[in-house]
């Protein structure tokens, strides 16, 4: 079993501008990740499973509903300390991160900011426990980069709704008690659904054969004339925008998940140049490794300044769609830039599973794509500042 010698990297002395509680969190979430989850980890990636046994220690260091009132049991936390503890999950895996951020953004966040109070009082305070599990299903066959294009649909029938369509890619949907699910009504307008495990014709499928977030389990969602009661429909908003909003939220905290698997790579990269010694020296001596370690530190220390500021513009609810879109893509693309030179400054052993590299470049590779490609966060930006949509 592998020690986890990881330590934090704060070029520009960020912690200056964190409170004691930001601290606090972000060394909980860091100390219960390198006792309970990095001696796991390679494990369950190279099993292709989430150990789900590690639900109820999320749940312990605030890690789903952070930023959700304590009155429906979540931590009452701010869009910093929601932000440090997606840094410290993501630092050692991409998929624990994303169960985290599922269930925080995609699934409680719906249900708080669009449910009913009795929709609110029934689910949220047993997903902030971990005592239930949630997915969100948005993404469709046919259906990716172009959400609005959905063809998963539901009629009124009397007393209930009947949903009919099938999800693709969906995160923690083969083990999940509820999903959030975005279905089309008889007018074609976009809404959200509580569907609930044992819902007769609704299913989950696994998505086998990733070769990237093996640690997260990832399925299908089918519905077959699945009877929906009415009192499952999220009432608050309707239309695209609803689940675009949750995904600003969960795009948020992946801008500071993909810092924690930059600064992974980095600090392993680093003390192996300390200590790989070829041609009588230590490879930490010579000018191309500098560079690409310099670089590096470089592309944190910008990512962790924009990423904090962009977290003071959430907690003052000033954060536009568009910067958060800046930040996830800016981020994860420096990230991935950072998992390839740190594996070639591992020369072979960057390769195997003595060392996380490998796992973080594959795992980005999803973080790349899901949640808006990097293509598609281009295009954001292009629209936001000339207002031209290239859409389509
Ligand atoms: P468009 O016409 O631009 O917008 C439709 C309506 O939505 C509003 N809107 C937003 N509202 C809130 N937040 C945002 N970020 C919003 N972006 C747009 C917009 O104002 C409009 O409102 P209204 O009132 O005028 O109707 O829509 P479009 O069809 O042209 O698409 C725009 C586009 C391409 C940017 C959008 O569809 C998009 O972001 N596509 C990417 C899809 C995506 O990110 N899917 C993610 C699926 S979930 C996932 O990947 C989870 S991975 C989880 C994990 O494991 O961590
Ligand atoms: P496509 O949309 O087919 O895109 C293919 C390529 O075309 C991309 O490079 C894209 O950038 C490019 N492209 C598309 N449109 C344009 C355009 N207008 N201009 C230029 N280029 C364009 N979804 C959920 O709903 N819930 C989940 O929990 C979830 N979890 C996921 C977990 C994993 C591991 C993965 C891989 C995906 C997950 N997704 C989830 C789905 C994810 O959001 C989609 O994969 C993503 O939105 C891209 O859709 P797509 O794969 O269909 O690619």
């Amino acid at each position: 079993m592998r020690t986890d010698l990881y330590q934090g990297h704060d070029y520009y002395n960020m912690d200056d501008l964190l409170t004691d509680e930001h601290k606090l969190i972000r060394d909980t979430a860091r100390a219960w990740v390198k006792k309970e989850v990095s001696p796991i980890i390679e494990e369950a990636f190279e099993k292709g499973a989430f150990p789900r046994h590690l639900i109820k220690g999320i749940a312990e260091i605030g890690g789903f509903g952070p930023y959700i009132p304590t009155e429906y049991g979540g931590a009452g936390l701010d869009q910093i300390s929601y932000g440090l503890i997606m840094q410290e999950l993501e630092r050692c895996d991409s998929g624990l991160r994303s169960t985290s951020s599922v269930q925080s953004s995609l699934v409680m966040y719906p249900i708080w900011k669009y449910g009913t109070e009795e929709q609110k009082q029934k689910f949220l305070p047993k997903l902030a426990a971990g005592e239930m599990v949630g997915c969100f299903g948005l993404t469709e066959p046919d259906h990716g980069s172009n959400p609005g294009g959905m063809t998963t649909n539901f009629k009124d029938a009397g007393d209930h709704y009947l949903l009919n369509g099938a999800k693709l890619w969906i995160s923690n949907a083969p083990f999940a008690d509820v999903a959030v699910v975005w279905a089309k009504n008889e007018e074609g307008r976009i809404h959200g659904i509580i569907v609930e495990r044992g819902m007769e014709g609704f299913s989950t499928p696994t998505m086998h054969g990733k070769w990237s977030l093996r640690a997260s389990d990832t399925g299908e969602l089918v519905f077959e004339d699945v009877k929906v009661p009415k009192e499952n429909l999220l009432p608050g908003r309707s239309g695209l925008g609803a689940p675009l909003s949750c995904l600003d939220s969960a795009r948020y905290g992946i801008a500071w998940g993909a810092i924690g698997a930059g600064l992974d790579c980095y600090d392993t990269a680093l003390r192996y140049a300390k200590e790989r010694k070829q041609f009588g020296r230590p490879i930490a001596g010579f000018q191309l490794q500098q560079k690409k370690l310099a670089e590096m530190i470089t592309e944190i220390t910008k990512a962790q300044l924009l990423t904090l500021r962009l977290g003071q513009l959430r907690n003052e609810g000033r954060a536009t769609s568009a910067q958060i879109s800046m930040a996830k893509r800016n981020n994860v693309n420096m990230a991935l830039e950072i998992a390839r030179e740190a594996r070639q400054i591992l020369g072979g052993m960057g390769i195997t599973n003595e060392y996380p590299i490998m796992r973080h470049m594959m795992n980005l590779e999803s973080v790349v794509t899901y949640e808006g490609t990097h293509d598609i966060h281009l295009l954001i930006t292009g629209l936001d500042i000339t207002g031209e949509n290239a859409f389509t």
